[in-house]
């Protein structure tokens, strides 16, 4: 990719609300005139990602600086805009390395000094996993919706009754509204299930169904059981994807779990109601 020349604006839709997405190009002539401008160039913004190079440690304290110089203006301006701090390019290979860990972890007790004022979150970011940076914008988006967290909690009650691995909610492009993860599920699995919902959501939207069961395993060899079921309301489509641990020695039991989502489906949907109001 080409680096942004200045600020890069495009929008997208989100929950039927239009939003203007400014990418700021990082380079320090940039850098500089967003600050002597920032009234033209700040003000007014909603949710901010601060995205710093977790592996490029020669500048965190630049990096730190100048969110520093960035977030005095919205004081003093009196605006609290929500602020999500991504550590980018943490690659895979990076997960279990001590060093980087123990800087990212220095960085975010130094940037704790602002969260009296701003709530301020922390992501660790790489484009080798999309799920991470869906994670991060998902997480950011949903602090402009009240309620919207009241998602997470529905799964996780609902999650008690079933042997759950996963419930989710995702928008058409894939930003989730909500999710319950059994605890301790490794990292791994939460990608081979992400994989298979991008897979399996394609083939809804293209085979224009309304439900689609599917079984499959982890490495592990443990097998799970699944469907992906389409919530519309207007003109918004939803993704409820349901998984759930196969029972081996009866096979029609997880039949009836899944059957039984559709028990939770009209809470469900009464939440999202109230989410897009
Ligand atoms: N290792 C690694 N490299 C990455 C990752 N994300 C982006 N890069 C690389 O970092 C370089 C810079 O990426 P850009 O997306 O242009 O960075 P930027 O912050 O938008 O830069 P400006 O537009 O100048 O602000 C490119 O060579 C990317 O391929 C990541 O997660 N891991
Ligand atoms: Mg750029």
């Amino acid at each position: 990719m080409l680096p942004t020349r200045r600020i890069a604006r495009d929008s997208f839709r989100f929950l039927g609300i239009e939003f203007s997405r400014l990418d700021f190009g990082g380079q320090k002539q940039y850098r500089e005139e967003y600050l002597k401008n920032p009234i033209k160039y700040l003000s007014g913004t909603d949710l901010i990602f601060y995205i710093i190079d977790a592996q490029d440690y020669n500048r965190y304290i630049e990096s730190i600086d100048y969110l520093e110089n960035i977030l005095l203006f919205y004081k003093e301006e009196q605006e609290y805009p929500p602020v999500c701090v991504l550590f980018h390019k943490f690659d895979p290979q990076l997960v279990d390395d001590k060093v980087i860990n123990k800087k990212i972890l220095t960085l975010k007790q130094a940037l704790t000094r602002y969260s009296n004022d701003f709530d301020i979150f922390f992501f660790e970011t790489t484009i080798f996993d999309i799920k991470s940076i869906m994670d991060a914008f998902s997480s950011g988006l949903s602090m402009l919706f009240e309620k919207m967290e009241m998602v997470s909690l529905l799964f996780s009650e609902i999650s008690k009754n079933y042997n759950s691995i996963l419930i989710a909610l995702f928008d058409s492009k894939g930003i989730t509204l909500g999710e319950f993860y059994r605890p301790h599920l490794h990292l791994k699995e939460k990608l081979k299930i992400y994989d298979i919902y991008l897979e399996l959501q394609r083939r809804v939207v293209s085979e224009n169904r309304n439900l689609l069961e599917f079984s499959d395993k982890f490495d592990s060899g443990e097998r799970f059981s699944g469907v992906i079921e389409v919530l519309k309301f207007g003109n918004l489509d939803f993704y409820l994807l349901f998984i759930v641990e196969e029972d081996k020695t009866d096979l029609a039991k997880t039949v009836t779990v899944l059957d039984k989502i559709e028990a939770a489906k009209p809470q469900m949907e009464n939440l999202i109601l109230q989410i897009i109001q």
